[in-house]
């Protein structure tokens, strides 16, 4: 099957299965082998197959970065140990001096890296809320580099605009990267906007199992991607064969999982609006939600993670936290099972006493694919415990 000489590309769904993944050459096995090996024979010095050692190049990790390249639209794709090691390998493209611009909410433990280990590099960043154009104009200086986009952002899913922002970052020659972790390029491709890259955790919807930890960078910038496969050799933050087949495995169902995952938590996000111990719920897909517009203009569909603030506050959230059956108390996301948390206490602790706090009374859904009756019961005895 050779999927490149096809006239018509394929859908996404499509190249989710086949993408990277043709039978393997060697035995005719459908799925992928997983090539679990340090090293590769040469038949004289330097006279090999295409690999010499898996730090530097895997066959299993080769099928998964072409898969995601083309599920995001991109040229390029690279995958690391984690979505923290593909962020770290990313910073090491910088250098003292450089300044980074960064939604003013991310995941805790990615304004940890920044804060925590490359300011003391010398890299410089500032925060800022990229809903609003203006503001995000007036934090760029002279020294900029890198404008560092997440949406819906983690864990109070604003919707940026990546056009708008990509727009503006370019007047400046400045790049774009966008942490594409909880839409997924089902749901949105920021490359397809501008953005010069797109970062995952692949831990998450990715895998969408919750039985695996990796990371990703694609790109379409040649000279981004040269510059970040040497950073990936050199840095050595790879994931094992087993893991990228575990990736591999999960991508084939992204697209019904997506879809699933939106439906749930729409009406979930629905129904908690309607709940008297509900203060807030924030939702992309809700007419509430402040970037509504964006969110259907970005977005095919809302996406499976909702936040809702508590009436009662910090007390409330953690008993509701503790009362649930099927959502499991746990921090991550994106597994076909639903998961709650309570981010200010967990997910975010590293926030703490910090501008990006998050309120105490703040509870996260990921909302699995199981009945949604079953998971709104469920809900719906835990309220009673506050
Ligand atoms: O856990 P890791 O694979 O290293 O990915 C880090 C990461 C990066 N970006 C986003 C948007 C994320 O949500 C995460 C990890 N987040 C959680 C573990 C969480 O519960 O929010």
């Amino acid at each position: 099957m050779n999927l490149h000489s096809s006239p018509d590309p394929l859908h996404f769904e499509t190249r989710a299965i086949h993408v990277g993944q043709e039978p393997d050459s060697a035995t005719g096995a459908v799925i992928t082998p997983i090539y679990q090996t340090s090293t590769y024979a040469q038949r004289a010095v330097g006279e090999h197959l295409g690999y010499d050692y898996s730090r530097t190049d895997n066959p299993t990790r080769s099928a998964l970065q072409e898969c995601l390249a083309s599920l995001e639209s991109g040229r390029y794709g690279l995958a690391f140990a984690s979505g923290m090691a593909a962020i770290t390998t990313l910073l090491l493209y910088f250098k003292k001096g450089d300044h980074i611009v960064v939604a003013d909410d991310v995941y805790g433990g990615t304004y940890r890296l920044f804060q925590r280990v490359f300011t003391a590099f010398g890299l410089e960043f500032s925060f800022v809320d990229m809903t609003n154009c203006e503001a995000t104009r007036a934090a760029i200086r002279p020294n900029t580099r890198l404008v560092w986009i997440e949406t819906p952002t983690n864990p109070l899913l604003k919707i940026i605009d990546v056009a708008e922002i990509t727009a503006l970052a370019h007047e400046h020659d400045i790049l774009v990267g966008v942490d594409n972790t909880f839409a997924t390029p089902y749901l949105q491709r920021p490359l397809e906007s501008g953005a010069d890259l797109v970062m995952h955790s692949t831990t998450k919807y990715l895998g969408g199992h919750s039985d695996v930890i990796g990371g990703a960078i694609v790109t379409s910038d040649d000279v981004l991607y040269e510059r970040l496969k040497f950073l990936q050799n050199a840095a050595g933050a790879v994931p094992s064969p087993f893991d990228c087949w575990l990736v591999l495995r999960g991508l084939k169902t992204l697209a019904l999982r997506m879809e699933r995952h939106s439906e749930n938590a729409l009406h979930l996000a629905q129904w908690l609006e309607q709940h008297a111990l509900v203060k807030r719920v924030m939702y992309p897909w809700l007419p509430s939600h402040p970037q509504h517009a964006v969110a259907r203009r970005q977005m095919r569909a809302g996406g499976g993670m909702i936040s809702f603030i508590a009436s009662g506050g910090k007390a409330a959230a953690e008993k509701i936290a503790a009362a649930t059956r099927l959502f499991v108390l746990a921090e991550s996301l994106g597994g076909v099972e639903s998961l709650i948390e309570v981010p200010a206490a967990m997910t975010h602790m590293s926030v703490a006493n910090s501008p990006l706090q998050v309120d105490a009374g703040l509870v996260r859904l990921s909302v699995g694919v199981e009945n949604v009756y079953d998971l709104m019961t469920d809900l719906d005895q835990a309220f009673e415990s506050v």
